[in-house]
């Protein structure tokens, strides 16, 4: 019996240490996956170098000095971003941008493009008729966002797809947006996500945002947040 129990420890220690240990921090600044000029068909090298390793380091720093403040660096986005009234300015833009920013530089790939297949298709299908309606729907949410923000295609509480924009760097996560949902696809329409090679022409940096979208990293999403 005492051997057993002995057993039973450690194998009750060992199933704790593998899932401390598969607790991932979800606060660590990820690399990019491509190259600065990768995406050259959406947006040059110098605009894609400044805005990863300085907007987005920013953001970054800035959130884990806030996320220390607030005793949030053993929580994750869903849960901050779900009580977001309760916190400060600094955790909702730097914690937001962020996010934003990691989940647009994941929806992007030099072997991007092309169309949705698949169960995102059917589902873009079913909530904005065909996938031209929904392109043309999330590039107006994108080019009528005033000033600066994010648009959005994002999965609500009852698995449908809908577009939203939002200003600043809030998201659909969180409690203080107008839609709420999980963000599947993101398009940052900040002025210095483009300025440098579209000037003032924010409608052709969207139009152009179609030839780099992953839509296999966007589907993966969508059925991650529906299931
Ligand atoms: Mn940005």
């Amino acid at each position: 019996m005492r051997i057993l129990a002995v057993l039973m420890m450690i194998t009750t220690s060992l199933i704790s240490t593998s899932c401390n240990a598969q607790k991932a921090d979800p606060f660590v600044f990820p690399e990019l996956n491509y190259s600065y000029d990768a995406l050259g068909e959406f947006i040059d090298a110098n605009t894609m170098e400044i805005h990863y390793t300085r907007h987005h380091k920013a953001y970054f720093n800035n959130f884990m000095k806030a996320a220390e403040e607030q005793g949030l660096l053993d929580s994750n986005f869903e849960t901050v971003f779900a009580n977001m009234s309760k916190y400060p300015a600094s955790v909702r833009n730097n914690g937001g941008g962020f996010y934003n920013h990691n989940l647009f530089w994941e929806v992007m790939s030099p072997a991007g493009g092309g169309n949705p297949e698949g169960k995102l298709k059917d589902a873009i299908d079913e909530a904005f008729g065909s996938v031209d309606a929904f392109k043309e729907q999330f590039e107006k949410a994108a080019k009528t966002r005033f000033g600066s923000g994010w648009a959005w295609l994002a999965v609500d509480a009852n698995n449908k797809l809908f577009i939203s924009s939002t200003a600043n760097q809030d998201n659909p996560l969180m409690d203080v947006a107008d839609q709420k949902g999980t963000p599947v696809l993101g398009l940052d329409v900040w002025e210095h996500a483009y300025y440098l090679h579209y000037q003032n022409k924010r409608a052709d940096y969207v139009s152009n945002f179609w030839k780099v979208v992953d839509w296999k990293a966007v589907e993966k999403k969508y059925l991650k947040a529906v299931k």
